[in-house]
């Protein structure tokens, strides 16, 4: 280990910059080994500081210096201290503004982290969020440092004829050697985690949008020559999205110029560089026979997330990294409504809850369960968290919802008045929610200090003789590490009522004079009641509506109740969770049978609720897939105190199966009734017709007869769109299919100069459930596509495999455990950010049997031995066995 006892940064600890900078030119001789970067800082003491050193001390890593020079004066080695992490002058001047120019090289080749300066497929890029600006120059490498920035890259003409950096281009010239050169200029402060500079060969799409004030901007997508034909659909999204936060949020685009580059090698989805944002290849590239509709909805929402951040994050900015959740919990939120808008409201909330219960609440009750605004860490990026984004969007909405709409727009115009050009804090955004509608939001602020997931409990007790129904709610929340006791939080809780017959029966609060469909109850203490009146008959509660607050609801329910609200429930969010609640129980009930050796027998009220919904006529048909799916087993094993792999994985399949022979002619008449050439159509209609006829096809290839086996095999050979093609796929590779390899070998000889579909491919395989999945992941490794330094490659393998595949990494015998810190070990040295994600599937330990807690647990200590092991995977190992 590099440093025997990385240091924790605390939040408590934060004092402003002791030094400004005012201006930064900075000078690239661009090479693949040897870069040299020369940057001209103008700083000056900050006034607001109450320290008296006058030392600076610049941060920086990996750097090889060769000068450092003071107002024209180079500086002797007397006159500075380098050390491992950063660079410190000893005297600087403490009245005048001064100017420091620092010249040092870096070798881009070399990175294989990511972050700074490093190349992908021949292109030079850069990462700098959070802190990878110190890899490239030193620096005051904080958000709360912003600073104007001008650019000048130079290069060979062919190595590197494209060469791009954050704002407009101000000048460019050509050199001897065939070299060239351009300057760019950002006219806005920024803080140097959004700096940008891309180099290489590369080609790009243009367009234009003109804003609502009639200012025209010139939109290009950088790519490599071979994915020209795929970046449509990003440019549409753009466009979307432009329009989009104009009319929702009044928020237009503030440079003549918006630059995307998608890039092969990409820790992450993309980032919101001030006007040149790279992007990973997955969230740009797409042409119908390359990408799935998920995929393409994806592609629109990130490209979406990263514009929203050109307010949310870029104008407005977070004054140290503990406030994450400020710019990635709003723009979140944004890209969240943005998606809902373009495509169907119902389903985009349904999956995102879908996945902040199966994720994001497995890491609020994990050992490295933080607070949406964390007051502690050793290395922040092990802090780009579920709970830092996805809650952190829950914890926005509920301001939405508290404040209404229109309440919601008054405060976010507020914010960005106030705070247009600085660095804030969560607190500064609660604050302007609070002053532009004249609420109190003090309770309510504990969101972002506590962490851990709420649990709500229901009672009903309903008058007959007063006609009322009373609701007691009660709210706890279990212990997580650091934060033993919990205080009660603000919860929005949004209930409707129906009647018998399945009509809206009126809400009226006790005390209060509206009638309503449905109320939002506003809960605040431990324990309170809320009493509802005027119901001549006891009413079906629907309750926590559109899933109003990131909680676990505990409240008894038949299975007939919630069938009748699978029914009935005018909610669609609530309409669906009825549905699988209904599937859970049963499901559960199944397991508990397996686990004392009792034949398995689906309950009938399930199989009726399944074709009472079949035989409805559904518009949304996402919305009506999503109905007839089935709760994942990841959701299942939340559910469970000690998670049990194998039985949930049998249960759900046997459910499954009998689903499929239940109601095989519904499936079938569906399937058909939906199976048409629609390629390259991606309106919700022809989405819609997709999702339900493969859902069908997943539940009719569970029957595995030789009809069956045709149908799929005809899917995979005749499609013309990768969604009908990756789901036939999929079935023949989950089933004994007679053609499975040969699919899987026509489909590699079919993609394999298409690096986003052989991702897939990997995927699929390590997510199957066939029993020879494990050995089909260790080849796979071995296979010539397979590439550690890919991140995308390792997600697609090494991920797939421990993040989706429960049944087969938690193998009894722990290969799965050990083959995960094989790869961990190996990817530490090579890529710190992704080796420590990857430690994620170990983290829950403690929800397993004793046997596999063991074996998971050998495996975490193993990885603590791990010779220079970096801040990233120290931290998380530690912390999980902690
Ligand atoms: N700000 C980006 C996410 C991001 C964070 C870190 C990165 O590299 C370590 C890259 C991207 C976003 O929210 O989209
Ligand atoms: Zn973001």
């Amino acid at each position: 280990m590099r440093d025997p006892n990385p240091q924790t940064i605390y939040l408590k600890d934060y004092t402003v910059p002791e030094y400004l900078i005012h201006s930064v030119a900075l000078n690239f001789t661009l090479d693949d080994e040897n870069t040299l970067v020369s940057s001209r800082l103008t700083l000056s003491r900050n006034p607001a500081s109450q320290s008296h050193d006058t030392s600076l001390t610049l941060s920086g890593e990996n750097l090889k210096l060769i000068r450092v020079n003071l107002d024209d004066g180079d500086l002797s080695k007397a006159q500075y201290l380098q050390t491992q992490d950063s660079l410190i002058i000893h005297d600087v001047p403490q009245q005048q503004r001064f100017v420091l120019t620092i010249d040092n090289t870096i070798n881009p080749k070399a990175n294989t982290a990511l972050e700074g300066l490093y190349l992908s497929n021949g292109m030079l890029c850069t990462q700098c969020e959070a802190e990878g600006f110190r890899k490239i120059t030193y620096f005051l490498d904080r958000p709360d440092v912003m600073t104007l920035f001008t650019t000048t890259l130079v290069g060979d003409k062919d190595r590197y004829p494209v060469l791009l950096s954050n704002g407009n281009k101000v000048a460019e010239g050509e050199l001897p050697d065939n070299r060239h050169w351009v300057t760019w200029e950002d006219p806005f402060n920024k803080p140097c985690y959004l700096f940008a500079l891309v180099a290489g060969q590369l080609e790009c799409i243009a367009d234009r949008f003109t804003t609502q004030s009639g200012r025209d901007i010139d939109l290009q997508i950088f790519v490599e020559k071979h994915d020209i034909d795929k970046c449509d659909h990003a440019m549409q999204s753009l466009k979307n999205a432009m329009s989009w936060d104009e009319q929702v949020y009044d928020r237009e685009y503030d440079l003549d110029l918006y630059m995307i580059v998608a890039v092969g090698h990409f820790n992450m989805g993309a980032m919101e560089n001030k006007g040149l944002n790279v992007f990973n290849t997955k969230f740009v590239l797409a042409r119908p026979d390359t990408a799935t509709d998920s995929d393409y909805e994806h592609i629109e929402g990130v490209i979406g997330h990263e514009y929203f951040h050109n307010w949310t994050g870029n104008r407005i900015t977070c004054r140290d990294w503990f406030q994450l959740s400020l710019k990635e919990g709003f723009t979140v939120f944004r890209d969240q409504e943005f998606t809902g808008d373009r495509t169907s409201k119902a389903v985009k909330r349904i999956e995102d809850v879908n996945m902040l219960r199966t994720r994001q609440f497995a890491e609020d009750a994990g050992p490295l369960a933080h607070p949406i605004r964390p007051d502690a860490y050793i290395e922040i990026n092990n802090f780009y968290t579920l709970t830092v984004y996805e809650k952190g969007a829950e914890v926005v909405r509920m301001i939405h919802t508290l404040l209404g709409a229109e309440g919601f727009r008054k405060g976010s115009d507020l914010y960005f008045e106030r705070h247009d050009g600085q660095a804030v804090t969560c607190d500064d955004f609660v604050s302007a929610m609070e002053d532009a509608n004249g609420v109190d939001l003090s309770q309510f602020r504990r969101w972002y200090s506590q962490a851990g997931t709420p649990v709500l409990s229901v009672r009903q007790h309903y008058d007959s003789s007063a006609q009322t129904l009373t609701l007691t709610i009660g709210q706890s929340c279990p212990p997580t590490p650091g934060q033993p006791v919990k205080e009660p939080l603000h919860i929005p809780v949004t209930v409707g009522l129906l009647n018998k017959d399945g009509s809206v029966a009126p809400c009226k609060l006790q005390g209060g004079d509206q009638v309503c469909d449905e109320v939002i109850l506003q809960l605040t203490q431990s324990e309170q009641a809320f009493t509802f009146e005027g119901l001549n008959e006891q009413p079906i509660v629907s309750i926590l509506r559109g899933f109003s607050a990131p909680v676990k609801l505990t409240i008894e329910r038949s299975l007939d109740e919630l069938a009748f609200l699978l029914s009935y429930d005018s909610d669609t969010f609530n309409r669906w969770e009825a549905g699988q609640q209904l599937a859970g129980q049963i499901i559960t009930g199944l397991i508990a049978d397996l686990q004392n050796g009792r034949d398995m027998a689906v309950n009938p009220i399930m199989i009726n609720a399944f074709k009472q919904v079949l035989e409805q006529p559904w518009d949304d048909l996402s919305y009506f897939s999503l109905l007839l799916s089935l709760p994942s087993e990841t959701y299942l094993a939340e559910q469970m105190q000690i998670v049990d792999v194998e039985a949930i994985h049998a249960a759900r399949e046997f459910v499954t199966l009998t689903l499929a022979e239940q109601l095989q002619s519904q499936f079938q008449a569906l399937y058909q009734g939906n199976h048409r050439d629609e390629s390259g159509k991606f309106d919700a209609g022809a989405i819609g017709r997709r999702r339900i006829k493969n859902t069908c096809l997943s539940y009719l290839s569970k029957l595995e007869n030789s009809h069956i086996h045709e149908l799929s095999q005809q899917q995979f050979n005749t499609a013309k769109n990768m969604t009908d093609q990756m789901a036939a796929l999929a079935v023949i590779v989950n089933n004994p299919h007679p053609a499975k390899q040969q699919c899987l070998d026509s489909f590699y000889h079919q993609w394999r100069d298409e690096a986003l579909v052989i991702d897939k491919w990997f995927a699929l395989q390590a997510s199957g459930s066939m029993p020879d999945t494990f050995a089909t992941v260790q080849a796979l490794m071995r296979h010539p596509a397979f590439d550690l330094k890919n991140p995308n490659r390792v997600r697609s393998l090494i991920g797939a495999f421990s993040q989706s595949n429960p049944l087969h990494f938690h193998a009894a015998d722990g290969q799965g455990y050990r083959f995960l810190a094989d790869q961990i070990i190996a990817l530490n040295t090579l890529n710190p950010q992704i080796a420590s994600r990857m430690v994620g599937a170990l983290t829950s330990w403690r929800r397993y049997d004793e046997g596999r807690q063991a074996l998971m647990k050998a495996q975490l200590e193993r990885i603590m031995t791990t010779e220079a092991i970096s801040k990233d995977v120290y931290e998380v190992a530690s912390k999980s066995l902690a």
